[in-house]
């Protein structure tokens, strides 16, 4: 229904400027709950392109746990200034598969008689799984699917979440978990995967 009552707006993409517009509205009512708080735009947005097809917004506190029980309040205070004008998914990490992000995927607008409404998916991570959750987020979603065989034909595991090495698997069962390994940054995943580092602009497929 939500997508029917925006359907001429959401075929619109949204010029860079406005996705960074969208971006400070969030980081200062964020700030207003937290400092310290890491914002940061990612999807096509990080990979430089020119207009997005939405908003994919990802915070997380380098302290390790300022990230946490932030999500309700910041949608609460968007809502409040009408600047989120719709839900579509709106979930605590406990109700679906256990260690699910936080995550908010909606509705916003800009103040403006000209504004349009514009979709943002914002997601709130542990410190510990930035790098993973980062890589993810900023895709695209073919270079997210390289990625993830790449580790599996080398006995990796990678998702949104961590990176598992050591894994053991029979067909495409798991039979051993592996051993889960710091990735304090996107670079170190690439090495683990023995890449090459590549930048976001360069992450198309
Ligand atoms: N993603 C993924 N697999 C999916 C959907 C998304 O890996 N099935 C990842 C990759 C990109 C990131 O999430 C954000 O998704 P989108 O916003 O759909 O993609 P985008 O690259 O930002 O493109 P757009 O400009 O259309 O938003
Ligand atoms: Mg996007």
């Amino acid at each position: 229904m939500i997508g029917l009552k925006y359907y001429s707006e959401f075929l619109e993409r949204i010029p860079r400027e406005e996705v960074s517009q969208i971006e400070n509205v969030v980081r200062e009512a964020a700030a207003s709950l937290r400092t310290g708080l890491l914002i940061q735009t990612c999807g096509s947005y990080r990979r430089g392109k020119a207009t997005c097809g939405d908003c994919d917004i990802l915070i997380t506190h380098r302290d390790g746990v300022s990230h946490e029980h932030l999500l309700f309040p910041l949608v609460d205070k968007l809502k409040a200034t009408n600047f989120l004008v719709d839900d579509l998914v709106y979930t605590d990490k406990h109700d679906e598969e256990p260690g699910a992000h936080m995550r908010y995927f909606g509705v916003c607008k800009l103040p403006g008689e000209n504004t349009l409404s514009r979709r943002i998916d914002i997601i709130i991570v542990p410190y510990s799984e930035h790098a993973c959750a980062l890589l993810y987020f900023t895709g695209s979603m073919l270079f997210n699917r390289s990625m993830r065989q790449l580790a599996d034909e080398n006995n990796m595991y990678l998702s949104q979440h961590r990176l598992h090495v050591g894994v053991i698997r029979m067909g495409r069962n798991k039979v051993n978990e592996g051993r889960l390994v710091p990735t304090p940054t996107e670079e170190s995943i690439f090495q683990y995967l023995k890449l090459p580092y590549r930048p976001p602009a360069e992450r198309d497929y």
